[in-house]
């Protein structure tokens, strides 16, 4: 067995206002330097960055202020002991990227999102990271005869290309979401993110962050999701969280809404002995609109200490006794073991 022990990771938009699209912010924002103290207190030593989460303005600001303000980030972190996990070009704000960004269907915003994934490369190794995460969330189409998704998924193909060709220390971790904001997402599953990843110019580079709600809303199991990109040595990070069902993206507390499938993502990765990869255990929660503003982190803390049970019930599980149940083809056994398992008798 190598190191046991996880690392965990935030981002800064897992600390929220409470907006939502029929309601305005309803707590105060949270500055970053309090953003880190949160995750310093929470033992998060991981922090996921949007390219203008690091250097705010990166538009309008020139190349040399843009790395000496990542580089000032780079140290703000180091002080705190605190590292980077990643950088992802946030293309779905922009006014650039209201139709997509690599799959624009106006040529100059695609020359913009190419230039823009360029400048996140620029920002993540000032950092002092090599990770960049790919969530293609305007990418794909409201009305479906919009775009040609032949066209489309070269064009996806291109933006990986471009990014590895950026830098020969990055690698890609594409974050696939079947919907929202856009109603069908190209790349919008693992197995289409890997299939890309292996026609780049160099596949070796080429994985993929998992986030449990994506998968649930696609109609897949997380577990098994991880399960086969763990197999090809492709899973770079993973956001754990929970979905009651075929809704909007609910980035609900890890296990909130489905214990057992919380628990077989984590024993999945407990299988392939994750921890020893080195990679994060980052939890993609938002806070309830309820939620006072000085409670407003419980769902992060929340998150983590369920993912620590669970590792526990992971490493606790009777398998044995669920081998034999299999030797036997009793099923009906195994079920009982796994949720006596899980209800701790
Ligand atoms: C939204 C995504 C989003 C990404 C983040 C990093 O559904 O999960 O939170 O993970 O922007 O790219
Ligand atoms: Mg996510």
């Amino acid at each position: 067995m190598g190191d046991t022990t996880y690392r965990f990771s935030i981002g800064p938009w897992n600390i929220g206002r409470g907006a939502d699209p029929f309601g305005p912010a309803v707590r105060p924002q949270v500055s970053f330097d309090d953003v880190l103290d949160a995750a310093i207190a929470l033992g998060f030593e991981g922090i996921q960055f949007h390219d203008d989460d690091a250097v705010p303005d990166l538009e309008t600001l020139p190349p040399a202020r843009i790395m000496a303000e990542a580089e000032a980030m780079k140290r703000k972190l180091a002080d705190r002991g605190l590292v980077p996990e990643f950088v992802a070009p946030r293309l779905w704000e922009h006014a650039n990227g209201i139709d997509g960004g690599y799959t624009s269907n106006d040529p100059a915003a695609r020359t913009w999102a190419l230039e823009r994934s360029k400048r996140a490369v620029d920002v993540a190794l000032a950092l002092g990271c090599e990770l960049i995460v790919m969530w293609p969330a305007r990418e794909g189409t409201a009305v479906r005869e919009s775009k040609n998704p032949i066209m489309a998924s070269a064009q996806m193909l291109d933006a990986i290309n471009v990014i590895l060709a950026a830098s020969p220390q990055v690698r890609i971790a594409i974050e696939p979401k079947p919907n929202e904001p856009v109603d069908h997402a190209f790349i919008p599953t693992i197995g289409h993110a890997l299939a890309l990843g292996s026609r780049s110019a160099d596949p070796a580079r080429v994985g993929v962050l998992i986030e449990s709600a994506h998968a649930i809303l696609a109609g897949l199991d997380p577990s098994d999701e991880m399960g086969f990109a763990l197999a090809a040595g492709k899973l770079w990070s993973v956001h754990l969280n929970d979905q009651n069902g075929l809704k909007f993206d609910q980035d609900k507390v890890f296990g909130a809404a489905n214990l057992r499938g919380a628990f077989n993502q984590v024993r999945v990765l407990e299988q392939a002995n994750y921890a020893a990869s080195g990679a994060f255990v980052g939890f993609d929660v938002k806070a309830q609109r309820t939620q006072k503003p000085e409670a407003a982190t419980a769902h992060l803390a929340t998150s983590k200490a369920v993912f620590l049970k669970l590792v526990e019930k992971a490493r606790t599980f009777p398998e044995k006794i669920a081998a034999q149940c299999i030797a036997n083809r009793d099923y009906e056994a195994l079920e009982r073991t796994v949720l006596e398992h899980l209800l701790g008798r």
